[in-house]
Parts: structure tokens; sequence; C-alpha cells
């Protein structure tokens, strides 16, 4: 369950929030795959509760009310296709299950595929699932639950979620069919949602019953799905992510808010020199690691000064610090833009969601923030690519906000969080040579649309980073691209 399964080359999934299936089958083809990306989150394929009454938040999706494949991203056979396309363009599909819980108690209660629920009878007959089904008595999370009680957080609803009883052999049932549809399907494993309120023993049966990836599509006979556990654990409470990670993946929410906490200033780069487990990060091989994700980049969750595209210089940076150093399984966010933070996706007066447009320099229009198009992060992801299989040397830093490091003899990049200039010469482990930087500019032909690198006999070049500039970063590596 740790391994992603990537096709070979290619690391670093996106999380594609809200997109609906016809457009990330195109986006698959025409963008990630000749991109090196290696997979997608998806949001949750399966029908939810329409909640008209709060204009169709983006939060209706973690309600759901059957496990049938149809939703405002798109049916059955819209998910397959996109599947389909997507594995043959080298990049898998990962869904984000919701298997904790059932739609809370709505004035409305039809959902996206025509389903309905009894909610005073806990009936949702789409699945089905009665009042036994679920945990009893019923009781609700409080606070302070989270301090003291682990039984109150894994038997009692959050927020007032039908809470579903894991250990029951039926719901058991009812979900490992759900999962291994998807898995038949082609998909390449899950993000397991609210994990911190399922017990971990009845987690282990369901994930035991999975079946392998399906080797129609690619994977190796034998593959265990990829799972990532959602625990957000930063320390002080009754549940541990350490009770999860002997299972599988874990997410790793204290990644993000300490570099978000470094590059707005709060710590100084040159601690990053032992970046990693000695941080109190887990260990790397559990490890999923993002900047923010769809909760905390507008408050839910682990909230905090997470830093967002809406803070892009800095995002940039601590995106790129995350793809350019080896620590964990790397998670990018992809927004639509949002100031309401209740908001769902951009949505015609129907409520069918607006497909993102594309323009003449790569990025998105129609309210979709596109950040895996940025040329300052997809190319990151090629400098990763290039870099896999290589550990950290020649770190070099000014004592405070300058820092630059290589991965092996395969690239190279240089950080500047001061008010000052960086201008040094610094060992870059690359072969002599011109390179394009790939933050400024692209490689076009023999010459550099940005900033260009003289990499001499020795490996030293001289590196320079105005505190002025558009980007804070400079980084080379051996790929066809710089
Ligand atoms: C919606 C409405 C509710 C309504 C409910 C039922 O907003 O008003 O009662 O429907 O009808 C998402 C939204 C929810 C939404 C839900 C269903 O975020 O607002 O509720 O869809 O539509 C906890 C869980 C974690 C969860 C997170 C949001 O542990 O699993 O809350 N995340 C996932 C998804 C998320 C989704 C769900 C789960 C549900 O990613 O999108 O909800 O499917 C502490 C605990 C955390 C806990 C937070 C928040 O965190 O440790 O475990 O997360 O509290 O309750 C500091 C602390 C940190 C602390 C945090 C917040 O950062 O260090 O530990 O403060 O206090």
């Amino acid at each position: 369950y740790f391994n992603p399964h990537y096709a070979p080359g290619r690391t670093t999934m996106v999380h594609l929030f809200e997109w609906k299936w016809d457009d990330i089958a195109a986006e698959c083809e025409r963008f990630l795959g000749p991109n090196g990306f290696g997979g997608i989150q998806v949001s949750p394929p399966n029908e939810n509760l329409a909640i008209w009454s709060h204009n169709r938040p983006w939060w209706e999706r973690y309600q759901p009310i059957s496990y049938r494949l149809l939703t405002r991203s798109g049916n059955e056979q819209q998910f397959a296709n996109m599947v389909r396309r997507c594995n043959d363009a080298g990049v898998r599909i990962y869904v984000d299950a919701i298997i904790n819980h059932m739609t809370g108690t709505w004035s409305e209660n039809v959902g996206t595929g025509g389903s309905t629920a009894n909610f005073g009878e806990w009936h949702y007959p789409s699945v089905p699932y009665g009042r036994n089904d679920f945990n009893w008595p019923h009781c609700v999370i409080s606070g302070n639950d989270y301090g003291c009680c682990p039984d109150r957080v894994r038997n009692c609803e959050l927020s007032g979620l039908k809470d579903l009883n894991q250990g029951s052999e039926y719901v058991r049932s009812m979900i490992v069919g759900y999962m291994n549809s998807l898995i038949d399907i082609g998909v390449a494993g899950f993000r397991i949602d609210a994990a911190k309120h399922m017990w971990p023993s009845d987690l282990r049966v369901i994930y035991d019953r999975l079946h392998n990836l399906n080797t129609d599509h690619g994977f190796p006979s034998g593959a265990r799905p990829y799972i990532y556990q959602e625990v957000i654990d930063l320390g002080g409470e009754a549940m541990s992510r350490d009770e999860y990670t002997p299972l599988a993946a874990v997410t790793e929410f204290k990644f993000g808010m300490e570099l978000s906490r470094a590059f707005q200033g709060g710590n100084q780069l040159r601690w990053l020199v032992n970046w990693g487990p000695q941080w109190g990060l887990l260990a790397s091989d559990v490890s999923l690691t993002f900047i923010d994700n769809h909760d905390n980049q507008r408050g839910h969750g682990a909230g905090g000064s997470i830093l967002t595209y809406k803070q892009a210089r800095q995002y940039k940076a601590a995106v790129a610090f995350m793809l350019a150093h080896p620590y964990g399984e790397p998670q990018l966010m992809s927004s639509f833009d949002f100031v309401n933070t209740e908001a769902g996706p951009p949505m015609d007066s129907s409520g069918n969601i607006i497909s993102p447009s594309i323009n003449s320099d790569n990025t998105c229009g129609n309210g979709w923030i596109c950040e895996h198009r940025w040329r300052q992060i997809y190319q990151m992801v090629q400098f990763r690519n290039v870099a896999l299989g290589t550990g950290v040397n020649d770190w070099w830093d000014n004592g405070g906000n300058q820092i630059a490091f290589c991965r092996g003899g395969q690239a190279f990049i240089a950080f500047n969080n001061e008010y000052w200039t960086l201008n040094q010469n610094l060992q870059t482990c690359l072969p002599a040579g011109t390179y394009c930087d790939i933050i400024s500019g692209t490689r076009n032909g023999n010459s550099c649309t940005g900033k260009s690198v003289q990499v001499g006999n020795d490996g030293r070049a001289t590196i320079i980073i105005g505190s002025d500039e558009y980007d804070m970063i400079l980084a080379i590596h051996r790929g066809p691209q710089s």
C-alpha cells in the first residue's frame, strides 16, 4: 500500500479538485502526460447529496448518498474513459474515498444521481444502508474529544455526518465492493478521508480485501493499491499517526505547515539542511506531502497560516522546495479561485460545473487557478523526475535565508528569501555547459527564454537571484528542458 505505482521515470501527483472526468482525460493527454506528472487525485466519484440551500458548496462532495458513480464530475462511463485515457498517457488516478460516513441530515435529500435518503430512519436505500449499519448510540464529536477520547472520535459523528460502523461485516462488504469496482476500472489507489475517525483494525481488514491493481491498465501483477490516509496529527491528541503508518501511507500535515512558516520568514531557510524526520516528520516512505490541501487552503481541517496560490511568490518557492527535495511523496494542489470559503467550483445556473479554459500561455481561465500549469511548478515536476533516485548533496547556505543544493549530479537549485541579492559562485554538480533556468523561462532551441547559467569544468557557476526578481528561485538540471 506504500507504492504509488507511477509509470517509470515519473513522480508527483496533482489534486484536480472538483474537475470533471472529461476535462481530466483531456488534461492527461494534452498536459500531464507530456510534462511527466505521475498521477491525479480526483474528487469523490460516488454520488453525493446536492446541497442547493448552500448554493452547491464544494463540501457537498464529502456527503455520500450512495456508491453509484454519478456526480457533477460525470458518470461511470466518463469515469472509466478518463481512467483508461490517463493510464494510456502514463498518468495514474487516485480516488478520494469517503468511507467513514454518509451524508448528514438536511432539509433536502436528493443526490447528484437522483438517489434519496430518509434521514430519520438512517435509511440510504441506494446502497442500501439502514440504522444497524451505523454506530450506536448516536453521538457527535466535540473539540475536546480529540484530546481525550479515541472511542468518541471513532464512534461518534464528525460534524453530524452519519457514522458508519466499519466493524460490521455488511458495511465492510459494501465499502470493499465500492473500492474494488474502482480498482477493476483501473485506478491506482485511494485517499482515505477522515481515517482518524475509523479504527485502524477495521481499516486493515478493508485494505486486505482489496483487489490487486488491474494488469490490463499496465500495472505489474500482484500490485497493491497505493493508500494514503487522511490523519491530521500535529501532536497533542489521543490518536496518533503512528497507529496508521503500519497500515499504509499517511498525510503529513506538519510538512506544509513548517514550509509555509519558513518561506513566510518565520524560520530561516538554512535550518532546512536536515529537512525530514529530524523535523518531527514521518519516515519518508510513509509520508504523503503537500503544501496546502482543499481544506486548509480555506481554513478547514488543520488550518492556520498555510501558503496558497493567493501568496504566489512564496507559495511557488515552498512548492519548489517540496519538489526539489527527495523527502516524501509529493502532491500538488490545483484550485479554483475563491473568496467565499464555502463556494463550490465555477458553475452555471443549473449547477453544472464550468470547464477550465486554457490560455495560450498554458494557464487556465473561467475561474480556475491550475497551479499545476504554472511554469515554475510544472517545470519543477520535471526537475524531480530528472533527480529521481538521488539524494541531497553540496548544501550551501549564507547562514540565513539563502540556500542551494544539488541532487546527485543531476540537478541544482537555489533560493533567495533575503532582502538582498544572492550572488555566489556555487557548486552545481553538473557537467560543464550552458543551462536554462527552468524557473524564469524555458529552453527554446539553443537559447533560453529566461536566465541562463554557465557551468565550468569544475561544476561551479555564478548564481544570481535578485531580491526583487519575480521569483526567489533558480533551478537547472540535466534533462532536455534545461
Ligand atoms: C459540512 C458543514 C457542517 C455540517 C456538516 C454535516 O460544513 O457545518 O455540520 O456538513 O452536514 C468537509 C468540510 C466540512 C463539511 C463536510 C461535509 O470540511 O465543513 O461539513 O465536508 O460536507 C476534522 C477531521 C478531518 C476532516 C476535517 C475537515 O479529522 O478528517 O475535520 N477532513 C476531511 C475532508 C474534509 C471533509 C471531511 C473530512 C468529511 O478533507 O473536506 O469535510 O468528509 C482538529 C483535529 C482534526 C479536525 C479539525 C477540524 O484540528 O485534529 O482532526 O479535522 O480539528 O475539526 C489546529 C490544530 C488541529 C486542529 C485544527 C482545527 O490546526 O492543530 O489539530 O486547529 O481545530
